[in-house]
């Protein structure tokens, strides 16, 4: 290319620069690129979930709506995550109910040891009347600062340890067990006869290598994905604990846009909350076959020594349920 020619580039990629100089100004406005995070890596049914749905969001909307997810607490732990979703750093997060029970109290009725008879249980009341209301309170709540988009399940919690196989629930008198951030959590492991000690996700991997705690409790999932199970082979299936996790929407950002993209957001959540059950199922599946073939010990308590579990947690019920009591009943009435 000579010189004129070069010159002459130059001064047609000026005209075309300043004649978009309106259009990416104009893009800015109209594109939006949401961002989203989860504590869980990449192909997690949570993540996935999300991540179908931010191409379907990208789809409906010719591109001018999109969701990046930030995966595998790259964005902070589930605390700093709900912090950054409020203020409309983030928003989309997916977060356990766990730790949403201090933004709205209700939702702690989740919360309870063995509010659930098993998990269709759990399902069949998000699905209905109770997890709409429940999602309105936290949209509604002057405080919340979020939009409780759709629920999502995360099957139930079991304990494993690094000490030795729990087979009775005498076994985990003393062992130190991590339990999510919430008192009713620590109350429960304490009244199981264990002793609960509140931690991050962010920080349990590194706690149970250096033995700062003898063990944890969740899903099969978590527990796989976690890798929580290299340093923590045994696993008893207490399922003291059915959790749902909810995604919430920055309110910031929400009242932002216009009802028509609000109520596509909607919809499409609830098509997330579809999918993620289906991938949930896969998914557990193939955790406990890895954790087998890992060699992890699997243990199942009798019916009898689960009664003995639901017995232990009365004080939590004591201290806490009574307030829930209307709740509590009608969850129970869901059969
Ligand atoms: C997982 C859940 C996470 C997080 C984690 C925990 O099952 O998906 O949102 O709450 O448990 O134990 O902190």
């Amino acid at each position: 290319m000579d010189r004129r020619n070069f010159a002459g580039l130059i001064a047609a990629s000026a005209i075309l620069a300043a004649g978009l100089g309106a259009t990416p100004a104009a893009l800015a406005q109209s594109k939006q690129v949401l961002k989203a995070t989860d504590v869980h890596p990449l192909g997690y049914p949570t993540v996935e979930a999300v991540v179908r749905m931010g191409k379907k969001l990208e789809t409906a909307t010719n591109g001018r709506l999109s969701i990046q997810m930030y995966p595998s607490m790259q964005l902070g732990g589930e605390k700093e995550m709900i912090e950054q979703t409020q203020v409309g750093a983030i928003q989309y997060a997916r977060i356990s109910v766990g730790p949403m029970g201090s933004i709205v109290d209700d939702l702690n009725v989740f919360n309870m040891p063995f509010v659930f008879r098993d998990v269709p249980h759990m399902n069949k009341v998000i699905d209905g009347p109770i997890g709409d209301e429940l999602l309105k309170k936290l949209t509604d709540s002057p405080t919340s600062k979020l939009v409780g988009l759709c629920w999502m399940d995360a099957g139930a919690r079991s304990f494993y340890n690094s000490k030795k196989p729990v087979k009775t629930i005498d076994d985990l008198k003393g062992l130190k067990i991590r339990m999510m951030g919430n008192p009713i959590f620590v109350d429960t492991a304490n009244a199981i006869g264990a002793n609960g000690i509140a931690m991050g996700f962010d920080q349990l991997i590194s706690a149970l290598q250096t033995g700062v705690v003898d063990g944890a409790e969740n899903n099969p999932p978590s527990y796989e994905s976690g890798k929580h199970y290299q340093f923590a082979k045994y696993y008893s299936l207490s399922e003291h604990l059915i959790i749902p996790e909810i995604l919430v929407f920055s309110r910031a950002t929400w009242d932002k846009m216009s009802k028509d993209d609000q109520a596509l957001l909607t919809k499409l959540a609830k098509e997330a909350q579809k999918e993620e059950r289906t991938l949930w199922n896969e998914r557990e599946k193939a955790s406990m076959a890895e954790l087998k073939k890992q060699g992890i010990e699997v243990i199942t308590f009798s019916p009898d020594e689960k009664k003995k579990f639901q017995a232990a947690v009365k004080p939590v019920w004591d201290k806490y349920g009574a307030k829930y009591t209307a709740l509590v009943q009608r969850i129970q009435d869901v059969k």
